[in-house]
């Protein structure tokens, strides 16, 4: 299978960025997949027209993409992504959307049609902390993901596409208190791992990752 994966530059107060270093790192020697790396922008509209280019050039089964989530404490699988820009900082362009649908008229939401619960099966099985995530926030992840989901339903649905966030690595955490962080090799671990189960699974398996309030 070809797969896209995509990590993206780093944003805010953060001078780097976990989600692209660990998918610059990752490698599937070892298997029959291809792989394809790239990097989005950290800007809205501009982070959608790119992964586009990129799926369109690459043809791609299954498109990933990943993510920091500074503060979680587990690599999250996100299930949903939702129809708004809602900017608590500005992105990488200045850009600063309070309320704004992604598409205008589109559909409310989108879930990632990726097996997420089996990926988070067997990224547990390996040892690296894994959780679904019911959030993608507001900002640019959330808006890829949504970009993302919005391509696959009107463009191609045979292609499977999601999105993971990552922790901290631990030397952005020496800068906040309290706050949790993962070493890049397993954050590699994971996402090596997570696309392995997406080309294996055709289907997800039924167990729960429900959350009450
Ligand atoms: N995290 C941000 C955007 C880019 C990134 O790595 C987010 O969660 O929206």
């Amino acid at each position: 299978m070809t797969v896209l994966i995509t990590g993206f530059a780093p944003f805010g107060e953060d001078k780097i960025n976990p989600s692209y270093e660990a998918v610059n790192a990752i490698s599937l020697e070892q298997s029959e997949h291809q792989l394809i790396k790239a990097c989005l922008p950290v800007v809205f509209h501009q982070s959608i027209e790119a992964l586009y280019q990129l799926i369109e050039t690459h043809r791609p089964d299954i498109v990933l993409c990943v993510g920091q989530a500074g503060g979680r404490t587990h690599m999250t699988i996100e299930r949903v992504g939702i129809n708004i820009d809602d900017a608590r900082i500005p992105d990488n362009a200045g850009n600063s959307p309070i309320d704004q649908w992604i598409v205008q008229d589109g559909a409310d939401g989108y879930f990632s049609n990726l097996p997420i619960k089996a990926m988070a099966l067997e990224m547990n099985k390996k040892g690296v902390p894994t959780m679904i995530s019911n959030t993608a926030g507001t900002f640019v992840c959330n808006h890829v993901l949504y970009g993302l989901m919005h391509y696959i339903h009107k463009k191609n649905p045979q292609i499977k596409g999601g999105f993971i966030h990552v922790p901290y690595l631990p030397s952005q955490a020496t800068l906040y208190a309290n706050t949790a962080s993962m070493h890049l090799e397993d954050i590699v671990k994971g996402l090596e791992t997570a696309i392995l189960a997406a080309c294996e699974y055709q289907t997800d398996i039924k167990i729960s990752h429900g959350t009450t309030c």
